[in-house]
């Protein structure tokens, strides 16, 4: 038996992504003859061309061609292996393979080089200062290069983003959380059936991501998590209760680092820039598996630029494939029968509303580009004036399901400030409703679609965030702490987690198909079409899953 016939497909996936660059993972698969090798100006005349003139003819044929390759991609073009369906996925940013200069996939938090940011010339943080004043986007500078954080910035918000084969994953806190009933309720079409949700599909995503908790024995005796202990007794101080939290990143392993039996990342400080242990990122799952089946290719460093439909009704998806220097090295036309959007919520709503400004795909309507929310985040630190430990663990596990001003829902969860000395403070990000909701507009000039989130947007997040955040500080004698965020007592100007700008029900069908456009699909976080008051990545699987079935009965 050979070593290949003892590993499951998951694990086969798993070396193949490893390896890489081999075994159609990259542009290597793709025909000779369609690439447009050319000086950097040459090229990006060929873009443009092939931008504008959107003809319908391609370079290359596919079935199923899915855009981006975070959890909704994932969840795709799994589940479409697994019926016997070939699958491509375009990838704009990197597949994460290659060790650096330091041996490692994922470059260190404090000292960042072009593995950190996405062309970039210095790092950038929610928490936007330090004593005040100092601003912390000048401390560190980076080399511009295809790293794996990417900050999109429009007036009032900062959108945080990773890019990489395994989107989001690659650089998130790995919280797996189920939102609240009430606001499934309040925020999706009623033609959307929420017990089956939470009895089927929630399950199965939590099981796909390797979801797990700490054990509590572990997290009451743990000096890296006793930031989290003293947030969680100042919140039940104040009659709020505490839970820890359903995680991707293995506590199994955490435990191992705090022994010292293996290398650490959650206790080392990584997380933002990936973590080269302990994290299931999706690379490590859903991916991993879907390229186990031998029917997945996965095109990294290509980006879907267009998107039109040809009188054959297939789809046609112009591409740009760049080095990680940013160099196009080759633009091409990709046609195929289905299209899956799984780019994320900016990167599916600001490609089709491109296409609808410039006349690619005509008939997507009004509602595309609407309803996008900052799923109410705001960030905030407090002085609890008792040590909160110098060691901490950058992979959270608590956090706190309170009641706003308006009784409404309102959930945040205890993170940490890794810096290596007690602050003798917590920090909390808080989700909320979001009455006021953001829409895109197309930038001709730039050729762009820009976020248009109002000044005034905040406002309710902000007061529903210190609603709660109030009372707790009150009742234990704490403050907060205005240093980290320009003298603010909050950050409100970010998210982690943007939601929206294809609303489920009305921008695409209850299954996500794009309305008058049969066999597009929105796949991602692009869906929702409000604030979930919860960590996005376990709901995005979860709809995931419930669509590509329905989509898949739907091929047969
Ligand atoms: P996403 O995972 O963003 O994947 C989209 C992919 O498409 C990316 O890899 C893009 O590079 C790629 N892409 C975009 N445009 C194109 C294009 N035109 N052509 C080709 N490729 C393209 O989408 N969520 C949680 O639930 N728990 C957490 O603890 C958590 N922590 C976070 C911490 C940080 C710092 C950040 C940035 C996010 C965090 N999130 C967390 C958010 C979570 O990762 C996010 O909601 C999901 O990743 C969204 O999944 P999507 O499938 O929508």
């Amino acid at each position: 038996m050979t070593s290949e016939k003892k590993m499951s497909r998951r694990q086969w996936g798993q070396s193949v992504l490893a390896v890489g660059g081999s075994l159609g993972l990259s542009s290597v698969g793709l025909p000779m003859r369609a690439l447009t090798m050319a000086a950097p100006g040459a090229a990006a005349l060929g873009m443009m061309m092939a931008e504008d003139a959107y003809a319908a003819q391609s370079d290359e044929y596919v079935p199923n061609l899915v855009i981006g390759t975070g959890y909704g991609g994932a969840v795709t073009a799994l589940r479409l292996a697994q019926q016997g369906q070939r699958v491509t996925m375009l990838e704009m940013g990197r597949l994460w393979n290659t060790p650096g200069k330091d041996g490692k996939i994922f470059c260190k938090p404090f000292s960042p080089d072009d593995r950190s940011m996405w062309f970039k010339d210095h790092v950038t943080a929610v928490f936007s200062t330090v004593a005040g004043f100092i601003p912390i986007s000048g401390l560190l500078k980076t080399p511009v290069s295809a790293g794996i954080l990417d900050v999109v910035s429009s007036p009032n918000m900062d959108v945080y983003l990773g890019r990489g084969v395994g989107g989001g994953s690659l650089v998130n806190l790995a919280m797996l959380i189920t939102p609240y009933r009430e606001t499934l309720q309040r925020i999706l079409p009623a033609s959307i059936d929420i017990n089956e949700l939470y009895n089927t599909y929630y399950p199965r995503a939590l099981v796909g991501l390797k979801g797990n908790k700490i054990r509590p024995a572990y997290f009451q005796s743990s000096a890296y998590h006793r930031y989290a202990r003293v947030a969680c007794t100042q919140a039940a101080k104040a009659g709020i209760p505490w839970r820890s939290l359903d995680s991707g990143y293995d506590m199994a392993y955490m435990e191992q680092e705090e022994a010292g039996t293996v290398p650490k990342s959650a206790l080392g400080g990584e997380g933002g820039f990936g973590n080269n242990y302990g994290k299931s990122s999706l690379d490590k799952n859903y991916l991993a598996e879907a390229v186990g089946t031998g029917l997945v290719r996965i095109q990294p460093l290509t980006e879907a630029t267009s998107i039109t439909r040809g009188d054959d009704g297939r789809y046609y998806v112009s591409t740009k494939q760049i080095d990680v220097t940013g160099t196009v090295l080759a633009t091409r036309t990709i046609s195929c029968d289905r299209l899956f959007l799984g780019a994320g919520s900016m990167g599916t709503t600001q490609l089709l509303v491109k296409c609808r400004a410039t006349g690619t795909l005509p008939n997507l309507n009004e509602h595309v580009g609407t309803r996008w929310s900052s799923n109410g985040e705001i960030f905030m630190v407090r002085n609890v004036f008792t040590p909160t430990g110098a060691k901490t663990s950058v992979l959270p596990c608590t956090g706190i399901d309170a009641l706003d001003h308006r009784n409404q829902q309102v959930y945040s969860m205890n993170i940490s400030i890794p810096l290596g000395i007690d602050l003798y403070s917590t920090a909390h990000i808080t989700m909320t409703q979001t009455p006021e909701l953001g829409r895109f507009t197309y930038d001709a000039n730039a050729r762009q679609s820009v976020l248009q989130w109002s000044s005034t947007a905040k406002t309710e997040p902000v007061t529903s965030a210190h609603a709660v955040y109030d009372r707790i500080n009150k009742v234990n004698g704490a403050t907060y702490n205005k240093s980290w965020f320009g003298g603010k007592t909050e950050g409100d100007n970010a998210t982690y987690h943007p939601l929206g700008g294809c609303p489920l029900g009305l921008a695409t069908s209850d299954i996500g198909e794009v309305k008058g456009y049969p066999g597009m699909y929105v796949m991602d976080s692009s869906m929702f079409p409000d604030s979930l008051v919860a960590n996005p990545a376990l709901s995005t699987t979860a709809f995931a899953e419930r669509n590509i079935e329905r989509i898949i009965a739907q091929m047969a």
